[in-house]
C-alpha cells in the first residue's frame, strides 16, 4: 500500500489520473503469439460486487493509516477515473494484480489542498474555490493543481507568463 501525505495536517489530497490502464488479459484460446495479441480481451465486467471481476485493480483508501477506509469502488479498465480526494491528510493507494498477464500503466497528478470558507490564508484561491499552495502556481510542468486550470492561467489572479 502506498500512502500519500499532505505536508500540512489540515490539508487534504487530490489524486487525478492523466492516463489510466489497469486490467488483466483473459486466457487466450489460441496458441500462437500473434493471435494471442489479437484475441486477448481485458477482463472488465460490470458487477456491483466486484466491478473488476478477476482482473487487476486499484483501490483508494482514506486515512488515517491505522484505520484506512476504502474510498470508492475498485477501479480498473481503460477509462480515466474521476479524481479521488481524501477527507484528511492521508490518501492510500493499493494495486492488486491478479488474473493472467496484468497490464498496469498510469500517470497521475497529486495535489494537496484545503477547503476554506473565508480566506485561503497563505494559500492561493482557485477559481473552483479550493486553496492550493502558492508553490503550485505557474509551474514549469503546466500541472493543473486546481482542477480547473486557474493555477496555470495567464489571466489573473495567477497571471502566469508563457502559459495557456
Ligand atoms: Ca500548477
Amino acid at each position: 500500500m502506498l500512502w500519500l501525505h499532505a505536508a500540512a495536517p489540515e490539508d487534504r489530497m487530490r489524486f487525478q489520473f492523466r492516463f489510466f490502464l489497469v486490467y488483466s488479459l483473459s486466457s487466450a484460446t489460441r496458441t500462437t503469439a500473434a493471435t494471442q495479441a489479437t484475441v486477448a480481451t481485458p477482463i472488465v465486467k460490470a458487477s456491483s460486487r466486484d466491478p473488476c471481476a478477476k482482473g487487476s485493480y486499484l483501490q483508494f483508501y482514506d486515512g488515517p493509516q491505522e484505520a484506512p477506509r476504502a474510498l470508492g469502488p475498485p477501479i480498473c479498465g481503460l477509462t480515466i477515473p474521476a479524481p479521488f480526494t481524501s477527507s484528511g491528510p492521508w490518501l492510500g493507494l493499493r494495486l492488486v494484480t491478479r488474473g493472467r498477464q496484468p497490464r498496469v500503466d498510469f500517470l497521475s497528478e497529486v495535489t494537496s489542498f484545503r477547503l476554506e470558507d473565508g480566506s485561503c490564508g497563505t494559500y492561493f484561491r482557485c477559481r473552483s474555490g479550493i486553496c492550493v499552495p502558492w508553490s503550485l502556481l505557474c509551474d514549469d510542468w503546466n500541472m493543473d493543481n486546481c482542477g480547473d486550470g486557474s493555477d496555470q492561467d495567464s489571466r489573473p489572479p495567477a497571471s502566469c507568463r508563457g502559459q495557456r
